[in-house]
């Protein structure tokens, strides 16, 4: 069968004039888990509009699309050009799960939430001559997922095509999030086996990983037994996380720094404490911001911090309050985002009663865009206060200011050279991406993330294991010859792995 697999692109992202670098950062790694399912001699391809002009003109057996809400108009547009031609067209992923009745029109089947159990269901319908028109995930695990495609990604067209997830969801609430909708009618948050993302992690070239999982703390037993288990690797990687799991979990974050935590993103939301009840985002509810930002600059961990703008307490000054705060406590990145009330999420729900959703255009739904009425501002001043504050952070006399928060000038340096990186050189970024060669500057990144040397990578070194840690990995399931491999050598009584 021959089957093509298409993530289309948001219209910025493919403009011939200009391409941000945030679109040819990470891989299609849905499509590339769902096209392990697939047959040996199946013809699978995957394209990413992000990245590469998308051939439209062919005439697989299969079309799969994966929508996102800003790209979800293109997906459909797609779609409906190959059904003209007769060809079968599959839809799934987060839009198609938040309104599935607006997405059918445009599909011979259907896919709610993730897609793990119903995917290979599908595919044994479709061999049957039998395929259903819709289908809905309940079954939520990650037992028995085959190793991802990662031979389908064409890994020089991105600058970290070592991106991983090793759970799905989150275990917390907040009304904004795509992630109660996404996950309804199962379990909201499962991770891998732990063996099985060592293995994953194993298989990935190079040092630099970024671990894209929306919470990778959310489970502390997984993530100790994973920051062990990647200890001596030699991995530099970056990764998601809580205010409260910075604050609370200490041992597991100097863990997560031993094993190659560099940088952290870290959902701080909001300065107006009253906007966290209100958005159900109680993990954040009375903890010291300032104090979770010292802990990890103390181990070295630069912060991506995330904040979001239009909340029913924010008024004109937020933007400037968030943008001080930030620099002074010496964030080295921080993301900005309007509130965007996603379809059928708790936030959705609550402006659509008020009367206060303002259009249903899609492709404004970027983040970027009031399509709310807020309660303290006007449309038009939350947007020029959100790129206020890009400016603001980005300017090169904050840059300064937030790099002198730090003690050693290596320090400072890095927060320079990471936090310019990503703002002030946007025309060599776009100039690599149109030469195909952003894969290039992956080892600068990867300096700086080291801090030039000063926060180095363990180099790899083989990790010594007593008997009693060696049954107790045993336990938890490494393979029977594995552990013979390591009994080879029993005079010293330890298990090198
Ligand atoms: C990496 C990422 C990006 C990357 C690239 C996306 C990519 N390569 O896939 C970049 C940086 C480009 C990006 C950009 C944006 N992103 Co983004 N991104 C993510 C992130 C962090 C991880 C995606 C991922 O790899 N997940 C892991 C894989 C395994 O899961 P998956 O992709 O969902 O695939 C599974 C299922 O969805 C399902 N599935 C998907 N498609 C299909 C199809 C079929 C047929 C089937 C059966 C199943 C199926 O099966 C897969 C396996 O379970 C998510 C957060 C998240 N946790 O999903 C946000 C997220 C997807 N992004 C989001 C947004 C809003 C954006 C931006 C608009 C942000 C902005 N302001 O710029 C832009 C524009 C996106 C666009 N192109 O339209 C929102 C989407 C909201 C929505 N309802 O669509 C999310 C959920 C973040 C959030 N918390 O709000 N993003
Ligand atoms: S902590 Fe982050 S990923 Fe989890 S529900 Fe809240 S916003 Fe979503």
């Amino acid at each position: 069968m021959r089957v093509k697999m298409i993530l289309p692109a948001l219209t910025e992202a493919t403009s011939p004039f200009f391409r941000p670098i945030k679109y040819s950062l990470f891989p299609p790694l849905g499509l590339a888990t769902l096209a392990s399912y697939l047959a040996i001699d199946d013809d699978v391809s995957i394209w990413d509009e992000h990245v590469e002009k998308v051939p439209l003109d062919d005439e697989p057996d299969l079309v799969v699309i994966q929508v996102y809400i800003t790209s979800a108009r293109r997906a459909y547009e797609i779609a409906d050009q190959y059904r003209a031609r007769g060809v079968r067209v599959v839809l799934g992923g987060l839009h198609v799960t938040s309104l599935p009745e607006e997405a059918k029109v445009h599909a011979d089947t259907i896919f709610l939430g993730p897609g793990e159990d119903t995917w290979p269901q599908f595919l044994a319908d479709l061999r049957a001559g039998r395929p259903a028109s819709r289908y809905a995930s309940q079954q939520r695990t990650l037992l028995g997922v085959p190793p991802i495609r990662r031979d389908l990604i064409k890994r020089h067209k991105y600058l970290v095509p070592n991106s991983i997830v090793v759970s799905r969801g989150c275990p917390h609430v907040c009304d904004f999030c795509y992630k109660v909708a996404f996950f309804k009618g199962g379990k909201q948050y499962y991770v891998q086996p732990v063996e099985n993302a060592l293995a994953e992690i194993e298989r990935l070239p190079g040092r630099h990983l970024y671990f894209l999982d929306d919470h990778l703390f959310g489970s502390p037993p997984f993530a100790e037994a994973l920051f062990d288990g990647m200890r001596g690797m030699g991995r530099l990687w970056q990764a998601a996380g809580t205010v409260k799991a910075v604050l609370e979990q200490p041992r597991l974050l100097e863990k997560a720094v031993a094993a190659g935590l560099r940088s952290l993103f870290v959902g701080f939301e909001t300065v107006n404490a009253a906007n966290l009840t209100d958005q159900r985002k109680y993990q954040n509810v009375g903890r010291n911001y300032d104090a979770a930002i010292r802990r990890l600059h103390d181990l070295g961990v630069m912060v991506n911090g995330s904040f979001v703008f239009g909340m029913d307490h924010d008024g004109p000054d937020v933007f400037d309050r968030t943008v001080e705060w930030a620099i002074l406590n010496g964030i080295e990145t921080a993301t900005y985002h309007i509130l965007t009330p996603y379809p059928d999420t708790a936030l959705y729900g609550r402006m659509e009663s008020e009367g206060r959703v303002l259009h249903r255009d899609w492709d404004l739904y970027d983040t970027r865009h009031v399509v709310f009425r807020p309660a303290l501002l006007q449309p038009a001043e939350l947007e020029r206060g959100y790129w206020r504050a890009y400016r603001e952070f980005y300017r090169w006399g904050s840059i300064w200011r937030g790099a002198a928060t730090k003690a050693a000038p290596r320090d400072r340096l890095r927060h320079m050279a990471y936090s310019a990186g990503w703002k002030k050189f946007e025309p060599f970024w776009d100039a690599a991406i149109r030469a195909g060669r952003v894969l290039h500057a992956l080892p600068l990144l990867e300096h700086i993330l080291e801090g030039f040397g000063r926060h180095p990578a363990e180099p790899h070194r083989p990790q010594r294991l007593t008997l009693e840690a060696g049954i107790d990995r045993f336990a938890r399931n490494v393979t029977i010859d594995e552990i013979g491999k390591q009994m080879a050598e029993p005079a010293r009584r330890e298990f090198i792995v």
